[in-house]
């Protein structure tokens, strides 16, 4: 059985929506985010780097394994669940090439983009600096989503679940101007998903979603 170490309001929100599409049964372990948005010290027994997700699994062997990175471990589920959401429906090298782009590339615009936030005054001039470059980004992925339906091909795959975290925020924290037409309607096609809704009610509140 796989356990979920779930941070509420967090990246690990696209792991329960994983679980929910592959069918596979989880459990859920919930903690709490400190005021300041850090994770609780708990999570640092699960794994040293004490951030969320981080996924355990008792094998049928009976060996325990713990795995972080929501990347690695969408693979991990893909592998178990027999291939479904993996790449045999979608082009393979676009498959591999979003899995890693959402944290790899995208996010870290986007953590640089929180950060200076939160210094006053000089903040926002950096911040003037670092939107261009987030621009850069959601124009490439708008020109893409224009051109088929998903992030890989024709059907959903793990590609979309590992970018719909870097989209959300994007659409919470800047804004997707009306001119990334495509990008609001995948956003909204992934909202309208029982498998995203039931993924919600695991997962407690999140700010995400618009
Ligand atoms: N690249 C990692 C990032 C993990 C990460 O930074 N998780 C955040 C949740 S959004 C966290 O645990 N933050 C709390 C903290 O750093 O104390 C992944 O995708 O799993």
């Amino acid at each position: 059985m796989l356990t979920v170490h779930h941070l509420n309001n967090s990246r690990s929100q696209r792991v329960l929506w994983m679980l929910e599409e592959s069918g596979l049964e989880y459990e859920v372990r919930h903690y709490k985010r400190n005021s300041d948005m850090s994770a609780p010290l708990e999570l640092k027994r699960v794994h040293p780097l004490g951030k969320s997700p981080i996924v355990e699994d008792v094998r049928d062997d009976g060996s325990r394994m713990i795995l972080v990175e929501t990347g690695a471990i969408c693979e991990y589920v893909v592998e178990k669940a027999h291939g479904r959401l993996g790449p045999s429906l979608v082009d393979t090298q676009r498959y591999r090439q979003f899995l890693h782009y959402a944290e790899g590339s995208v996010m870290p615009v986007l953590f640089a983009l929180l950060v200076v936030s939160k210094v006053p005054l000089l903040g926002r001039i950096a911040a003037q600096k670092i939107r261009p470059m987030l621009d850069v980004h959601l124009d490439y992925i708008e020109a893409e989503l224009s051109s088929r339906p998903w992030f890989a091909g024709d059907e959903i795959s793990a590609a979309d679940i590992m970018m719909s975290f870097p989209l959300e925020a994007a659409s919470a924290r800047a804004g997707l101007a009306a001119s990334r037409p495509a990008t609001i309607s995948w956003l909204k096609r992934i909202h309208d998903r029982p498998g995203y809704r039931r993924a919600l009610e695991k997962g407690g509140r999140y700010s995400f979603v618009r």
